[in-house]
């Protein structure tokens, strides 16, 4: 049988793209632009799957116009936000993404995102890097401290849970919202919140690790940043549509909030320029999972999965 076509519109790991030529004939987008959704249909005609990123879109839109030819959207990326699931699967489209790999290096992200913005990294380091630091006192740059602090996780998936278990070992004390209560093991002796009502009012500091879809868009809205306790934190790592932007500034504004940690956006790449000279906001561009060890493993889940599916078994991670 031919060699399937796969089309891989970023420029993924040198080590994924190795193992794509040696499987597959391969399209890659040498120049890693965007792709518009004309690009996509184009490319579904000349193609057996391809390897998107989030960045990627697959609206209901595109996927009515996608060629049959086009039989699976192996994602590099745990989130398929991207991706309207119930349009391509009535198009016949398999969807898989790329779960577990990528939870220790975005859990990574979002404790320095939380040290950043409770220690005032910002501000702290424009201090220095301009040479404006000329002054020293005990009452000088004083932040708000992790340790013994309650934590607050919406959403513990495997990267809240990633999360909690490194804020363990800052000793924190972790509270958490989940659609579904863990089991003791997992668990590890986390405070359940049956909803995210009761959840903010003890969360010193609070982490996002839900997936974004129509019923979790703005989730974090002016209502909810107010049940927080004052002067809490507040991190994002999962999707900008979680989050109401204004009402997050409102937050930073009244002192309802300390600091934020953000390393995703309403809109992206960009990011929201509003932001740009709040230095109690500690941002970062959508790298969670940039490591060289992750990226390499969500190439290679990606083609585990595209190499089972073309095999004709079920990919482990079929959405
Ligand atoms: C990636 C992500 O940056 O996996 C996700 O959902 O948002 C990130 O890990 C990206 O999608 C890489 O392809």
């Amino acid at each position: 049988m031919a060699r399937p076509t796969i089309w891989i519109p970023r420029r993924l790991s040198d080590a994924t793209l190795e193992r794509a030529q040696a499987t597959y004939e391969c399209v890659i987008n040498w120049e890693d632009g965007l792709s518009s959704a004309d690009d996509i249909v184009a490319m579904s005609a000349q193609v057996d799957g391809i390897i998107p990123c989030h960045s990627e879109l697959f609206t209901a839109e595109v996927a009515a116009r996608l060629d049959p030819r086009l039989k699976i959207i192996a994602n590099h990326s745990v989130g398929v936000d991207h991706c309207d699931l119930p349009a391509l699967r009535s198009r016949g489209i398999a969807v898989t993404n790329t779960p577990d790999v990528l939870s220790d290096a975005t859990a990574e992200i979002a404790m320095l995102l939380m040290l950043g913005a409770a220690r005032r990294a910002v501000e702290g380091d424009r201090l220095v890097r301009t040479g404006a630091w000329n002054f020293w006192s005990p009452s000088f740059m004083v932040g708000k401290q992790v340790t013994g602090a309650r934590l607050g996780i919406i959403g513990m998936g495997r990267v809240g849970r990633a999360f909690a278990d490194k804020a363990r070992g800052f000793g924190m004390d972790i509270h958490y919202y989940n659609r579904t209560r863990l089991n003791p093991d997992q668990e590890q002796g986390a405070t359940y919140c049956d909803s995210i009502e009761s959840l903010l009012p003890v969360a010193d500091f609070l982490s996002l690790h839900c997936p974004s879809t129509p019923e979790t868009e703005g989730l974090m809205n002016a209502q909810r940043f107010d049940q927080l306790p004052d002067g809490a934190v507040f991190v994002n790592t999962a999707r900008g549509a979680l989050v109401d932007e204004t009402a997050m500034l409102g937050a930073l504004e009244t002192g309802k909030l300390s600091a934020a940690g953000l390393d995703c956006f309403a809109s992206e790449p960009g990011g929201n320029p509003e932001f740009a000279d709040r230095e109690n906001i500690f941002m970062l561009p959508h790298i969670g999972s940039a490591t060289r060890k992750t990226r390499d493993a969500m190439g290679f889940r990606a083609l585990d999965n595209l190499d089972a599916f073309f095999r004709g078994d079920v990919p482990k991670d079929l959405l």
